[in-house]
């Protein structure tokens, strides 16, 4: 990741002012409760987005990604709004945006960004692009921001810059990650708690499977489950969905309202008692029936799976593993696994074969290690 560095230094003829860095994300239980108020249990990957940067001279700032070859894309800083930056740079400039609005200063900048975070794979690439410019901009204005305000000005730039409307776990987990840890995030006030989650320890690991079945959530369907949640809510007459138990939900009239609302409330609890298990020192294993109970809630009463990930799932399954869900906002993505050590590559071979057998491309399957957050590298 230092060649980004290098490149902004052959570049310019100079080293960047600094080079900082935020991770993708798993979420290891907790789907689309996040814009619910509701709990989410994500970590921080390893993967990460990274940006060298030094203020620009003249009136325009100009970005380039590894992974977007070719001219740079030129922007005001200073003055850009919600409109004027489309495709992968708007993440970027988003970002400029919204951290003006908050009120710091923003000044024109030149950016290299490089990213490992697989694209369009659920794993949070944008949340990673947008924390990782957010410490920059800070970095470079010498502002003191804390985390949880940058994850907000972050999601500020995803929902109205590019125009994506998510909820706020992804930028909450890239900036508040820590190296064996779990973000506990009760999105009702944006509260954090760190929860250790030592697979090795117990001869564990967690499995992340990338079923490459290609997935969209600013297309209609995520925004379609925002607006069932929001008249489940309507119907029942509480601010959001959290306030909700599962004695509330015959009230709901309408059959699909009624599962959607479900799925939360149900997602809610499991997301509680997943950490009360960590925290109470369980075997991990026990959250096995969480993992793949929150997998069936998605399936069939939230209906944002796709036949890549069933067909993960219940191959990781029968591959022996403990528990296994798709993780993110659904319509493909990613599928996690709780597995034995000893058990991964039966556990790998038996979703690859029945990927095989279906003709479809095979998974990229790695271990998902809970890293750190959004910092500088140098
Ligand atoms: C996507 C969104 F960006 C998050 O806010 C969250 O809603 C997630 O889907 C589903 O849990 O990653």
């Amino acid at each position: 990741m230092s060649t980004v560095a290098d490149a902004f230094a052959t570049r310019h003829g100079a080293a960047p002012t600094g080079v900082w860095f935020a991770p993708g994300r798993v979420n290891l239980i907790g789907e689309h409760t996040d814009y619910n108020d509701g709990f989410v249990l994500p970590f921080a990957l390893p993967h990460r987005a990274v940006v060298a940067a030094a203020p620009a001279a003249g009136g325009r700032s100009r970005v380039r990604s590894v992974q977007e070859p070719g001219a740079p894309v030129e922007f005001s800083a200073a003055s850009v709004v919600p409109g004027e930056v489309p495709g992968w740079a708007a993440y970027v400039a988003g970002t400029c945006w919204a951290f003006r609005e908050a009120g710091y200063p923003v000044g024109e900048v030149e950016l290299e960004l490089d990213s490992d975070v697989p694209v369009g794979a659920g794993l949070s690439s944008s949340a990673a692009v947008e924390c990782a410019v957010g410490v920059a901009l800070a970095g470079l204005a010498g502002a003191d921001v804390d985390p949880t305000t940058l994850a907000r000005i972050a999601r500020r730039a995803e929902n109205e810059f590019v125009g994506a409307p998510t909820g706020g776990m992804d930028q909450m987990a890239s900036m508040h990650g820590r190296a064996g840890r779990l973000v506990f995030l009760d999105t009702r006030g944006d509260t954090v708690e760190l929860v250790p989650f030592d697979l090795p320890a117990h001869d564990l690991e967690l499995l992340v499977v990338d079923t490459r079945a290609p997935h969209a959530h600013a297309s209609g369907e995520y925004g379609a489950r925002r607006a069932d949640c929001e008249a489940a809510a309507a119907a029942l007459g509480v601010p959001a969905l959290r306030d909700a138990g599962p004695d509330d939900l015959p009230r709901i009239a309408d059959e699909r309202i009624r599962r959607r609302a479900r799925h939360i409330v149900t997602e809610n609890a499991r997301v509680v008692e997943t950490v009360r298990l960590l925290s109470g020192g369980a075997d991990p294993r026990a959250i096995g029936p969480l993992l793949d109970a929150s997998h069936t809630s998605m399936r069939d009463d939230f209906e944002i799976t796709v036949p890549h990930v069933d067909v993960a799932v219940e191959a990781a399954r029968d591959g022996g593993a403990t528990g296994a869900r798709m993780t993110g906002g659904g319509f493909g993505g990613c599928v996690i696994a709780l597995v034995e050590a000893d058990g991964a590559a039966a556990v790998t071979a038996s979703v690859r074969e029945a990927f095989a057998q279906r003709g479809w491309a095979e998974p990229v399957v790695f271990p998902g290690t809970p890293s750190d957050g959004a910092g500088r590298l140098a």
